[in-house]
């Protein structure tokens, strides 16, 4: 840095301390679709690293890629993640004097053919503040990090000429303190650079309408070389949808142009026309048209086209209910970042289209695009696959969220970023809901943009989680929608049953999915859907954000990472990184690692979970009808789905067959024959749906399974009498069992390796408190009696003592267990009770006859039915980023534990129990902080429990439900193993 004033503008500005600026020389946000090359600019670039703006730019260059975050590409500045917490200590809008600024250069060889035409730069998004030079002149500032923007250069470059184009980008900024999202900061051009030119009459501006009943307006906006020339006469618009001239139907209607003379320099033209038998949009079939808008010079010919995709729909808000085409649907949604384990921020199309199709896959028709607005690809797939949007702006204020709302400073930047959203993305079909921002308290500013978007766009509804809180029925407020975060279940359903409900209630964030996590949403949807005025929401959320990172040297892996994870897991020397793993010393560790899909998009099983819970076909018992299934969607009949029914008995025997899915229109039911004769006997008998796509979809070839509902057609028989058969089991000097399979004998165990839910919850702490995960056995008594040994023991903690008996009866083939454990009230809220032992290594396949195949919690068991299951033991265990309890299966009756010669043990329980066999002992969990740090044991350990504690949400929000809590009191449970 140097004492003088710098002689360049831009820098003298000081705009990075500036809100008031939000942008100069910057072109309007607008919605025209050109779809014509133009000049990409991605690639290389020459890119040096400065450490502060206003430091001098100095002759030694890198290289950079565009686009790309320099975070991950090999300098000094590295990703930080910190959640609420600014990552500076400064108080809005002052910035460090350290602030990491990137410059890239390039040339630009402009094409000879521009010649007389308007050229606009556009860069998709720099973070967070973008200065622009063209050959050393200043051409504009722009922030608002997720959203583009465009410049003039018509008078700044010369066709057929070289410029060079220096894009600086600062980091830290002013609007640094509305971008406090709970993500990794990172800096540079994360989305494409081009540059492109139209004719100097050209669209500024397109706004499509397009209604339920087939109505179609389409308003344009018409300008000559960026408004400071006057328009040409006789101009005029013409559209056609789907190849079809909108012309003879259509009304056309040229507004405020030179025939009355109201404006020569805006031309207003609106084309509008009735579409018959329209084919409408929904997020089940996302029916789309094509339509192309052409501006033309008074002798006919083409000055601009604009393309866009039209869904004809209508969102509206009856009373309580949001409506699609009149319908109540169902917001099963996710939050969704833009995110990638090797940019960062960056995404290509295939990405987008990738998460859109695990989302489809998985049942969810709903994405708020957390928290500023996506890639824009996003929402075209959103328009084609089938999802209802919730566009948010880029605001959020998070750590200063109160005394930046009602700051007229930040007026500006409010109004600035949320009608760029609108104006940028007002005719996708998909978006049915603006919301204004998230976390930024609520004051006059959002009021102001409110304001705005309610003349621009009276066709949707506005929400904003930080307006709604001040009373969900409030008519004053700046949301449409009461879109609480992480509100308890019982009080929206208190909400809704209390006469006072105005507005639709669906959470913008709920079931934080934070590692092993997501219990009780099928608690929340059985609510949701059996009671009026509930409509859903948005589960937090789709990633994992954890960048793949090399072990070695601590440093991002970069763009070219592909094929460095498989299967939610980093390649060897790699690991998934979390906050502070790149040596920041400020961060919010794990908390970034909170999605329903690892960070390579390999679904956790929580995503079962949800698959089952939105199921489009659902089947029930009645006495009289036999099996009777229902059509659960909202629009489409069941025609693109088919199915296969599957009877388990418990005897091991599976009956399949054909399903016929009847001709059934959302919300009707019918009857269904089966293709077998269920067996008088074979025991316990579950009958499952398996429903799959019939034939192909855009999202999933025919044949992919979309939920597989299931019912019990029969109980279990009753228990088998204990007799005694055979000697005295072994027991060693501390009562343990002695068995030649087993390295260590049953023991009891209340202890988990605590998931983020019971650390963040605070449940984890009280346990350690407690004295849980290092309790002191002792034996009391060996007492051995005609065939057999009982065994009673105290396990100390630092509040109780629990005394534990074990029962072991020699029976046909093995040994039964028969066990109680009584907890004194001071541990009335634990993690488990059960059994825990360890087997001889060589058992590395689980068969078992219970829920699965996916890991299954007692509040998490709604997607995984009951039936004869299969896997080997490695594949069992779920690699949660931070390790903590996985590989859980619940309502187990039975399991064996093989070796490829088919020896090995069976166990069978005396009822269904959550059970889990994997390679860690919970205190190999607790002892490291990654996945990649576990080194798996030769044998298995193995956990049955007589009750295990639900998994809840608590890392943010409520816990599990009490019903999932393990009370204190005496457990008991019993279980018979055998050598196979
Ligand atoms: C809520 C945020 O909106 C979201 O960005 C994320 O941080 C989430 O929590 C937790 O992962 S805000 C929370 C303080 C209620």
């Amino acid at each position: 840095m140097t004492d003088e004033l710098p002689t360049d503008p831009l820098i003298a500005l000081r705009p990075w301390e500036a809100p008031e600026v939000t942008s100069w020389g910057r072109l309007p946000m607008n919605a025209v679709d050109r779809r014509t090359g133009g000049l990409p600019l991605d690639g290389d670039w020459r890119f040096q690293l400065l450490s502060a703006p206003d430091a001098p730019v100095g002759g030694s260059w890198s290289t950079a890629y565009v686009p790309g975050a320099w975070t991950v590409q090999d300098t000094d500045d590295l990703p930080q993640y910190t959640n609420v917490t600014m990552p500076f200590r400064e108080f809005p809008p002052k910035v460090p004097a350290v602030n990491p600024t990137g410059v890239y250069e390039r040339e630009l060889d402009v094409p000879a053919e521009w010649a007389g035409r308007r050229v606009v730069l556009q860069v998709g998004a720099a973070e967070s503040v973008l200065l622009v030079h063209v050959d050393g002149r200043p051409v504009g500032i722009s922030k608002d990090s997720h959203l583009a923007a465009e410049f003039d250069l018509t008078g700044v470059i010369r066709p057929g000429g070289r410029s060079v184009l220096r894009l600086t980008v600062v980091k830290w900024s002013d609007a640094t303190h509305i971008e406090d999202q709970d993500h990794w900061w990172h800096g540079g051009i994360t989305r494409s650079v081009l540059l492109y030119a139209t004719d100097p009459l050209y669209l500024a501006d397109v706004t499509v309408r397009a209604r339920r009943d087939g109505e179609l307006r389409v308003d344009c906006l018409v300008r000559n070389a960026a408004g400071d020339r006057a328009l040409p006469g006789g101009w005029y618009v013409t559209g056609d949808l789907d190849g079809e001239p909108l012309a003879q139907d259509a009304e056309f209607d040229r507004l405020n142009t030179e025939d009355d003379r109201v404006s020569d320099f805006l031309g207003e033209a609106r084309i509008h026309a009735v579409v018959p038998e329209v084919r409408t949009w929904n997020a089940e079939e996302p029916e789309l048209y094509g339509l192309t808008v052409r501006l033309h010079r008074a002798d006919g010919t083409v000055a601009d086209t604009s393309h866009h995709r039209v869904g004809f729909r209508d969102v509206e808000i009856v009373g309580r209910d949001l409506l699609v085409n009149g319908e109540r649907v169902f917001i099963r949604g996710v939050n969704r970042h833009d995110f990638h384990p090797l940019t960062g921020r960056t995404v290509s199309y295939d990405d987008m289209r990738a998460d859109l199709v695990v989302l489809k896959r998985f049942g969810f028709n709903a994405i708020r695009t957390s928290h500023y607005p996506n890639d824009p690809t996003l929402y075209d797939l959103a328009d084609e696959l089938g999802f209802y949007v919730v566009d948010e702006a880029d605001i959020e204020s998070h750590d200063h969220a109160h005394e930046i709302a009602d700051d007229p400073r930040y007026l500006n930047s409010f109004v600035d970023r949320v009608s760029r959203m609108v104006l940028r993305d007002k005719n996708h079909p998909s978006i049915i809901i603006w919301s204004l921002g998230n976390e930024s308290d609520y004051g006059a500013n959002h009021d102001a943009a409110a304001g705005w978007v309610r003349r621009h766009d009276p066709t949707r509804p506005i929400q904003y989680e930080g307006a709604a809180k001040l009373g969900w029925a409030d008519p004053d407020v700046a949301s449409d929608i009461a879109c609480p975060m992480y509100a308890a279940l019982e009080d929206c359903v208190a909400h809704a049953l209390s006469g006072e409900q105005t507005k639709p209630l669906i959470q913008c964030e709920y079931s934080h999915a934070m590692g092993n996590s997501n219990g009780t949403l099928a608690d929340h949807w059985a609510a949701i859907e059996s009671t009026p005025g509930l409509q859903g929401g948005f589960i937090w959320e789709f990633w994992d954000h954890g960048i793949l990172q090399r072990v070695s040297d601590g440093r991002p892996v970069g763009r070219t990472g592909a094929g460095l994870y498989d299967n939610g897991v980093a390649a060897p020397g790699h690991r998934w990184a979390y906050g502070g793993d790149f040596g920041e010393a400020l961060h919010d560790g794990a908390f970034v690692a909170d999605g329903i899909v690892f960070p390579d998009r390999t679904p956790k099983p929580a995503m079962y979970e949800h698959r089952e819970i939105a199921a489009p076909v659902r089947i029930r018992c009645f006495r009289h009808e036999g099996v009777v299934l229902a059509n659960h969607q909202h629009f489409r009949g069941l025609d693109w789905l088919t199915g296969t029914w599957e009877l388990a008995l418990a005897d091991g025997r599976t009956l399949t067959g054909p399903a016929k899915l009847p001709d059934l229109r959302p919300g009707e039911t019918a009857a269904v024959p089966l293709p077998f004769a269920v067996p008088a006997d074979g025991g316990e008998a579950w009958l499952t749906l398996r429903v799959t796509v019939a034939e192909d979809q855009a999202w999933a070839p025919a044949g992919t399974e979309v939920c597989a509902p299931q019912l019990r057609l029969r109980a279990a028989d009753a228990p088998r009498e204990r007799v005694a058969v055979g000697p005295a089991v072994e027991v060693d000097g501390e009562g343990l069992l002695l068995h030649p399979l087993l390295t260590a004998g049953p023991t009891l165990s209340l202890w988990r390796a605590p998931t983020d839910n019971d650390e963040l919850g605070g449940i984890a702490p009280r346990w350690r408190a407690w004295g849980l995960d290092r309790l002191v056995r002792k034996v009391v008594s060996v007492r051995r009696e005609g065939g057999l040994v009982t065994v009673l023991a105290e396990y100390a903690g630092t509040v109780g003592v629990v005394r534990h008996r074990q029962e072991f009866t020699p029976v046909e083939g093995g040994v039964r267990v028969d066990e109680s454990a009584e907890l004194p009230q001071e541990f009335h809220d634990v993690a488990r009770v059960g059994s825990v032992f360890e087997t001889v290594g060589g058992l590395d396949l689980l068969e078992w006859f219970g829920q699965g195949p996916w890991e299954s919690y007692p509040d998490r068991a709604a997607g995984a039915p009951v039936g004869h299951h299969s896997l080997p033991v490695d594949e069992l265990f779920t690699p949660y980023l931070r390790p903590q309890e996985s590989g859980g299966r619940h309502g187990v009756r039975r399991f064996t534990l093989s070796a490829p010669d088919a020896t090995g043990l069976a166990v069978e329980l005396d009822e269904p129990r959550q059970v889990s066999v994997t390679r860690y002992r919970a205190e190999d969990l607790t002892a490291v902080t990654h996945h990649d740090e576990l080194v798996p044991r030769a044998g298995c350990v193995v956990h049955l429990d007589a009750a295990h504690r639900g998994l809840g949400t608590a890392s943010c929000g409520p816990d599990t439900f009490p019903s999932y809590l393990v009370a204190p009191g005496i457990h008991r449970w019993s279980w018979t193993l055998r050598v196979l």
